[in-house]
């Protein structure tokens, strides 16, 4: 049997056991990754199920999912806005191209459509720790 001891300095990282549930989360996320993510919010914050799109991303829970989406030239992306009681916006951080959905929004949706290849960043404008990229490819 090994020992492991602490390295002075280095404390070993706690780890959270990992439920069977939130592994299954993890597991149909990944198999669903450019089919449709259902989002749902169990912890009563008024969240309603709904359904993301290829090419879509998903804002609730003060995130964007996925934070990084790759498409091709020529696609729309569809922001799908589901934090009830946390309106969030997407705004361009790329002075290559500006964009925004505007006006922050508890629910509903907004595209844009990508037309040039590029990295680009966004944030929401409310919560400016919210970010994610598209990366555009020809
Ligand atoms: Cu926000």
């Amino acid at each position: 049997m090994r020992t492991f001891r602490a390295v002075p300095g280095h404390p070993r990282l706690a780890t959270f056991p990992r439920t069977r549930a939130v592994r299954g989360v993890g597991v149909a996320a990944i198999a669903l990754s450019f089919a449709s993510i259902a989002a749902s919010c169990s912890s009563g914050t008024g969240s309603t199920p709904v359904t993301v799109p290829p090419n879509g991303v998903l804002v609730a829970h003060y995130a964007f999912t996925p934070s990084t989406l790759t498409v091709r030239s020529g696609t729309t992306v569809t922001w799908v806005f589901n934090d009830p009681n946390a309106p969030h916006n997407v705004v361009s951080r790329s002075s290559a191209l500006r964009f925004s959905s505007g006006s922050p929004l508890p629910r509903g949706t907004w595209s844009f459509t990508f037309t040039r290849p590029g990295t680009y960043a966004y944030r929401c404008d409310v919560h400016t720790w919210m970010r994610g990229t598209i990366v555009v490819t020809p």
